[in-house]
């Protein structure tokens, strides 16, 4: 089976965890995207969706599905969102995709966080897949030098040469070379700087489930 075809596979399995007559917090991604079109199939039986960036927003939109404002939402039983790494504790490195802030602002209001991947994201050690940092432009400098000093190598994301900018307005950027043994003294550590608007690790609040795409099938771990 091809990649896609896994994250098909597992984009359908995730269908079971959608409440019907709730709001659903949706992610971003790949996986989240072929999440979307299964959920495309039923969206007559949700209230609606909140998206986690607008390039999710739009696809929402584009099957017919109403996109809420978070702040008109005060709960919602479950958050579907893909992953870069996840580990068996379901403590992931996400933003490789960009819209880690509003991945974990999302994130924060469900209730369950289901994560959907392929199963090659699955790590013993998180930090293979630089870790996305996003970083108030004017910061980003003094931002990378602390990061340094944390052991890794701060690249800013450049798209088309230039710095890469968020749903938000923030730049990114992606911490090479960590060995990540503590994911939830690192977020905490990297939270920490003055600068940063939000770490790419989800660890204080990780994927209570995650589904992985095999050759062998959907596996579940929870
Ligand atoms: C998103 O899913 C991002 O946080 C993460 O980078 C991405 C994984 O992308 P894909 O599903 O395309 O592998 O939530």
């Amino acid at each position: 089976m091809t990649q896609d075809e896994l994250k098909q596979e597992v984009a359908r399995a995730a269908i079971q965890y959608v409440v019907e007559n709730e709001i659903i917090g949706v992610g971003t991604g790949s996986t989240a995207n072929f999440f979307i079109d299964e959920l495309a199939k039923m969206k007559d039986k949700i209230k609606g969706a909140v998206a986690s960036s607008e390039a999710t927003a739009a696809r929402l939109r584009a099957h017919g599905i109403a996109v809420l404002d978070l702040n008109d939402v005060t709960s919602m039983p479950v958050y579907i969102d893909g992953a870069d790494e996840v580990t068996h504790q379901g403590a992931m490195i996400k933003g490789g995709g960009a819209a880690l802030t509003r991945e974990k602002i999302v994130a924060s209001v469900a209730s369950k966080f289901v994560c959907i991947a392929d199963g090659s994201k699955l790590v013993d050690l998180l930090g293979k897949f630089p870790l996305p940092v996003e970083v108030i432009p004017m910061a980003h400098a003094v931002v990378a030098r602390k990061l340094a000093e944390l052991g890794g190598e701060p690249r800013l994301r450049l798209k088309d040469g230039q710095p890469l900018l968020t749903d938000n307005g923030n730049v990114i950027i992606d911490v090479h070379g960590l060995q990540i043994a503590d994911p939830l003294g690192m977020e905490a550590a990297i939270n920490n700087i003055v600068g940063v608007v939000t770490v790419g690790l989800f660890a204080k609040q990780g994927a209570d489930i995650c589904l992985l795409g095999t050759p062998e099938g959907v596996k579940t771990l929870s």
